[in-house]
């Protein structure tokens, strides 16, 4: 039956590759939870969730400096509400499509089910690539974005928030024209700067909660992060505060990248080394690449994320104990899978949403290695954004000890709803079938409870 549900899915919609992607790994863990909750097929709860609710597709004019005009195009996928508000990011990257987006949307309803807060699911963006952009450029996009975009959202309607190529400038720019339009001070997007209702704690808490997460896996070894060499993909928000918490833990970071390459530090990412790449990326938006212009002790490898040039990502070829891919879906093929394993590493834990092909997945499952898939891994994001929307709601705003400590707690919440799953499943340390099994009930039986709407 899933198996036909799945063949629907595809044949609606054959030119959405990495939605089929995500769909197929949720159903392939559902079958057991099916088994023994009938009434989930009577309710048709499968058919029911794999549709979004609904699909925003719109015009996104604007002029350059020069004066010449440009148009993209926005979206925003509504995909769930049943245990709350849409809520997820906005990813501005020119890979932008629907499918891209439906995946992404599909994924935050099960992750934000998990977070324990009442919020279900949505995603959005646009195919505008803000690399090279002033920043006036960035400002009246983002403006002529929420002009269409500002209609369909609310406080307690569907509260965006960032994602790929979406900071805090990009937040800020949105907010205004929000505010402007409505007239109203609301709560309507999360990850907003600290003088005007953004919570502290929300910019590091993805890959502090990804870090967490791996703190989490190891401890049912008896093991810590201490000591440990990482692999951390990606340079950016996420890739940079995972290396952070890796380094307050006593971890080494060795390998940061951006689409264009990586680079491998055998001495370690610092601190001092990770302000520069802060600053590198953050203030002065340039490559990584430029990191060895300044440290020695580090080489620069180039590998296209794009042209793809070999068959396997280096920066995945590298001996190491732990891997935080923290870049983008699809990141680490079947190869790249077996080189990790390979290396040695044994912690994988998925800052990125859905970095691993299906095929890589089943290397780490049949190695038994931790690996926390991105929809309990990286939750720490949206769920910090839940604790703002709190504090916005509430007129308050907590310390930083309290919302790390909060998303702390939510963090080993989720690791252990997952390893409670998977264990009750009949699959233990399978965190994919647990995090998959654990997300997907609170979603049905919130469905059940509402009728056929
Ligand atoms: P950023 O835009 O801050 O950074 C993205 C990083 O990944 C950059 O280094 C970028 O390199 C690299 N990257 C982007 N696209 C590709 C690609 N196609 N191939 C190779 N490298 C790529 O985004 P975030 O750090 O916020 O997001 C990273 C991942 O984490 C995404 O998968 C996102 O969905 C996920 N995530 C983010 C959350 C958040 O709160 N921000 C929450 C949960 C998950 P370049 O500069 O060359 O583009
Ligand atoms: O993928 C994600 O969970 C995010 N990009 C964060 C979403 C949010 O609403 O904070």
């Amino acid at each position: 039956m899933l198996e036909e549900i799945y063949q629907e899915v595809v044949n609606k919609d054959p030119d959405q590759p990495e939605f089929h992607q995500a769909v197929r790994e949720v159903l392939e863990s559902l079958e057991p939870v099916l088994d023994k909750h009938p009434e989930y097929r009577r309710y048709k709860i499968v058919e029911r969730v794999v549709e979004p609710d609904r699909v925003l597709m719109f015009r996104v004019p604007w002029t350059t400096d020069d004066g010449e005009i440009q148009v993209n195009r926005g979206f925003r996928v509504e995909f769930n509400n049943a245990i709350g508000p849409y809520k997820g990011g906005l990813r501005f990257h020119p890979s932008v499509n629907l499918g891209i987006l439906k995946f992404l949307g599909f994924e935050q309803v099960f992750k934000n089910a998990l977070t324990g807060l009442p919020i279900g699911g949505g995603k959005g963006g646009s195919d505008f690539d803000p690399k090279g952009k002033s920043d006036h450029e960035v400002m009246r996009f983002c403006q002529s974005f929420m002009s269409e975009l500002f209609r369909h959202i609310g406080p307690n309607t569907d509260i965006p928030a960032g994602d790929i190529g979406v900071g805090g400038r990009e937040i800020g720019y949105l907010f205004g024209m929000y505010k402007k339009l409505v007239n109203e001070w609301a709560g309507v997007l999360t990850g907003k700067g600290l003088s005007y209702g953004g919570s502290l704690v929300r910019p590091e808490a993805t890959g502090y909660g990804s870090v967490y997460f791996a703190q989490e896996m190891l401890k049912t070894r008896n093991e810590t992060l201490e000591g440990k060499t990482c692999l951390v993909s990606g340079s950016g928000n996420v890739a940079q505060f995972t290396t952070e918490k890796l380094l307050d833990l006593g971890g080494k970071v060795v390998t940061l990248s951006d689409s264009s390459g990586f680079i491998y530090d055998e001495e370690g990412i610092d601190r001092d080394k990770l302000a520069f790449v802060m600053d590198l990326k953050n203030i002065q938006r340039g490559r990584i690449k430029e990191y060895v212009e300044k440290y020695s002790s580090a080489q620069y490898t180039e590998w296209n994320a794009f042209d793809k040039p070999t068959d396997y990502d280096p920066k995945w070829d590298v001996k190491a104990d732990c891997a935080f891919p923290s870049a983008t879906q699809n990141e680490i093929n079947e190869k790249d899978a077996q080189n990790l394993v390979n290396n040695g590493v044994y912690v994988v834990s998925e800052g990125a949403n859905m970095p691993t092909v299906p095929a890589g997945v089943e290397v780490f499952l049949q190695e038994k290695i931790l690996y926390g898939p991105g929809k309990a891994a990286n939750a720490g994001g949206v769920a910090t954004s839940g604790l703002e929307m709190a504090q916005n709601a509430a007129f308050s705003s907590w310390t930083r000890k309290e919302v790390d400590s909060r998303l702390h707690e939510i963090m080993v919440n989720i690791h252990a709803m997952a390893a409670d799953a998977a264990e009750q499943y009949g699959q233990p340390g399978n965190y994919v079938l647990g995090a998959n099994a654990a997300g997907f009930r609170k979603v049905a039986e919130a469905i059940i409870a509402q009728g056929v709407v």
